[in-house]
């Protein structure tokens, strides 16, 4: 008792205790006994007047959220004694890292040194996250006395924004680069042109605007629905508003990184402009989200006049060294039948549709190269070789970012699985998200620099980005509640040193975290702290209900069935014995639910929780829980899929045995697979079922092509057998079909349960 006494006294006589919770975490922080405290007479001194603009953004700062501001002396203006003093000063400091600076606090003085303007904001970005979690009482505001010396692990530090698929007013727009700043991340990466929308004024070409900023509908609901809301969805940014957000941000300094997505990505330029497709449209604006086919057509010289007098005006407006030319996602299949884009293949020796993409992409960095900029491409880039200056962003995983570095050319690492911030970051979401599932933990463990690169080919990892793709996200309170706090946990990544990473440590922040977004008015998402249902193996063969929680407020409740009365204590994972429905939800201590209730419905039958093996293992980013994936008990729902519970083979096969443990008379056996062209993902082909009795041979009991369904597909025998074995054959689709999305390549076949009867 007498333990827990002594920190609670010390708090209430002495505030100096306060918890340091700065993020991303300096690279030394020492913490000191006494405080600063800053009030209405403290005052900042400057070095010069060209510090001047970092003092006033403090200024704004403190009114905003404590609502006082402080005088600024410079120069040589006569300055108080007396008073509490908070110093900028210029001062050179090692190692010489962009952006090192240094903080010093005793209790008359504040000093913040750099050698250049950017360490001076760090610092006073470090000075925000030691101003209280809290708004105090009184307008005095205890700092504690810490010494810092902090500089950045990556001179890259970047997020994205995609304002194509929902447009996001400048003030928002505002607020995004301050939570950057925040942050301390260096590069905004905004993505103004995609199939849904054209958002940039071209004053050369006013109809990209007037006719490529609107469409006439958006899908409603998730991609492969067909419903949509009938409502005209417009937005663009005026040459004048991109100006101002460039300056906003380089007051912060952020570069701002234009993306204009070419050859793929542009039906908004085409139903501006038909001339610029290969079947000269007409287009129209895209409506739903996904790839088409209808790209830039590269066997026309007047697309590339089009795109370079574009990149003539986004020149001048950013000054960034690099602008982004997008290059992903481009299906072949138009300029496979266009005469001018197979003369083009003919004329420049080119091997096929894949050389003409590095063609295109090629061309358009020689001409950017020539205006003294670098070019940024999506990792298709590589593909039929790189452009000879490129930077690499690499999105479809890792492996884009490795070929780039052993190449010598530099990437930055966006890949979905830990960078993709339009991922679910709970299990039970509870609104529409894109899908996938990435939670804090898996962002803050994320290394940029992959393993397979040596300490020379590292070099060439200048840093990581999370991307923030909208179709799911129309308005500014959805990109919060998907940014935090899983940003602060990259920003962490991207700036402290790797031996200072520590979840354990993050996790004991993360309170005081959330605290500060309170402080800023912005929404996000409590995830971390949610209840965690799983289903996993049981001991043994079968399934159960595994349910977890962070939140030490709580504890966990759960209830037979969806009334949510008579319920229990869980003690340990539930055993599911039969087919039916579980809820569960937290409670506090004086019994009251601090939860959503999660529900969870099994199906059982003569296969669930039974031992699964394959011929070819599923595709790791579509693994599930391996073979027990297939047999858990757990069917998807028509209209509300989640991936997590599918397996995925990719352009291969599914051959599934199931081992019943003993002869068992058998009614029925079925399938249920999957399929979402749009997304790749197609039905098999055929199936086949067989019996057998020692696990190696096997008999046939059906081969089926028909499947009742669409979307969730049902594939079913119904002649009766008595067998230990049933083995499941289901045949890959192939190669997709001309015409549709992904054209040309392999099909995904996602299946998601066997039901033995
Ligand atoms: C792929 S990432 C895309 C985007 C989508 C995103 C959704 C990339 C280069 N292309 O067009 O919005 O997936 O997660």
């Amino acid at each position: 008792m007498k333990k827990l006494l002594l920190p609670v006294l010390f708090l209430l006589v002495s505030p100096a205790f306060a918890q340091v919770n700065i993020s991303p975490m300096p690279v030394e922080l020492k913490e000191g006994k006494g405080n600063f405290v800053l009030d209405k007479s403290t005052l900042i001194k400057l070095d010069s007047r060209d510090q001047q603009k970092t003092a006033e953004l403090f200024n704004e700062y403190l009114q905003a959220v404590y609502g006082f501001r402080l005088k600024i002396f410079a120069g040589s203006d006569a300055v108080p004694t007396s008073a509490n003093k908070i110093v900028f000063r210029y001062q050179r400091l090692a190692p010489q890292v962009d952006g090192i600076y240094a903080m010093d606090i005793s209790a008359r003085e504040l000093l913040i040194k750099a050698p250049f303007n950017n360490g001076l904001f760090y610092g006073m970005q470090t000075l925000i996250q030691l101003l209280p979690l809290q708004k105090p009482a009184t307008a005095s505001l205890v700092i504690p006395q810490v010494q810092i010396k902090d500089y950045p692990r990556f001179a890259y530090r970047g997020m994205h924004l995609d304002v194509a698929r929902h447009y996001f007013p400048m003030s928002f727009l505002k607020k995004y680069i301050d939570y950057l700043a925040y942050h301390k991340f260096n590069n905004f990466h905004w993505h103004l042109t995609d199939d849904q929308g054209w958002r940039i004024e071209i004053k050369k070409y006013p109809l990209l605007t007037s006719i490529g900023s609107c469409r006439a509908q958006t899908l409603a609901g998730r991609y492969g629905s067909d419903k949509y809301d009938g409502k005209k969805y417009c937005g663009f940014y005026t040459q004048e508003e991109v100006k101002q957000l460039v300056k906003y941000a380089a007051d912060r300094y952020i570069n701002v990184i234009p993306e204009i997505e070419m050859p793929g990505h542009g039906v908004a330029a085409l139903s501006a402009y038909p001339y610029l497709g290969c079947t000269r449209g007409p287009y129209k604006v895209y409506e739903t989200w996904g790839v088409t086919d209808d790209v830039f057509c590269a066997g026309n010289d007047s697309t590339f006049t089009f795109l370079q007098n574009v990149i003539d005006e986004v020149i001048a407006l950013f000054p960034s060294k690099y602008i982004h030319i997008g290059g992903d996602e481009c299906p072949k299949t138009k300029w496979k039948s266009c005469p001018l884009c197979q003369a083009r293949i003919k004329a420049e020796h080119l091997k096929d549709e894949h050389e003409l993409q590095s063609y295109f992409i090629q061309r358009m960095e020689k001409y950017i190269n020539a205006k003294g900029r670098s070019i940024i491409g999506w990792d298709e880039i590589l593909e039929g070789g790189l452009a000879p200056n490129a930077t690499v962003m690499s999105w479809t995983g890792e492996h884009g970012g490795i070929a780039a570095a052993k190449q010598q050319h530099n990437a930055i690492m966006t890949p979905g699985a830990w960078c993709y911030f339009d991922h679910s970051q709970s299990r039970n979401e509870d609104s529409l998200t894109i899908g996938g599932y990435l939670p804090l933990e898996k962002v803050y463990g994320y290394e940029p620099v992959p393993k397979e690169l040596n300490a020379e080919e590292a070099k060439y990892i200048l840093g990581a980005q999370a991307n923030l793709w909208t179709e799911y996200i129309d308005n500014p309170s959805k990109v919060q509640y998907m940014l935090f706090p899983r940003m602060t946990a990259l920003s962490e990544v991207l700036w402290s040193p790797k031996e200072k990473r520590s979840w354990e440590g993050f996790e004991q922040r993360l309170p005081g975290i959330m605290d500060r977004y309170k402080l800023w008015n912005v929404r996000y998402s409590t995830a971390y702290y949610d209840l965690q249902p799983t289903v996993v193996p049981a001991e043994g063969n079968g399934i159960s209900w595994k349910l977890d929680t962070k939140n030490t407020n709580g504890h966990i409740i759960y209830t037979k069935g969806e009334t949510q009365n008579a319920s229990f204590n869980y003690t340990g994972p539930l055993l599911i014995s039969a087919t039916g429905t579980y809820s569960a939800a937290l409670e506090d201590g004086d019994h009251k639910v601090i939860s959503n209730w999660v529900k969870q419905s099994f199906s059982l039958n003569k296969a669930s929780g039974k031992k699964v093996t394959f011929k070819t293992e599923p595709n790791k980013s579509y693994s599930g829980s391996g073979g027990f994936s297939l047999v858990d008990g757990v069917q998807n729902k028509v209209g509300m899929p989640k991936s997590s519970e599918f397996l995925g083979w990719l352009g291969k096969d599914m051959e599934a045995v199931i081992d019943l443990e003993k002869e068992t008379a058998i009614s029925n056996i079925i399938l249920h697979a999957f399929e979402q062209p749009g997304s790749w993902i197609y039905r098999p082909s055929e199936v086949t079922f067989y019996s057998g009795n020692n696990g190696a041979d096997f008999t046939e009991i059906e081969k089926i092509s028909t499947v009742t369904g669409s979307r969730n597909l049902i594939y079913r025998t119904d002649h009766a057998v008595k067998a230990r074995y049933i083995k499941v054959m289901a045949k890959n689709y192939g190669v997709i079909p001309i015409g549709q999305a992904g054209a040309g390549t392999a099909a995904w076949m996602f299946a998601d349960e066997i039901e033995v009867n």
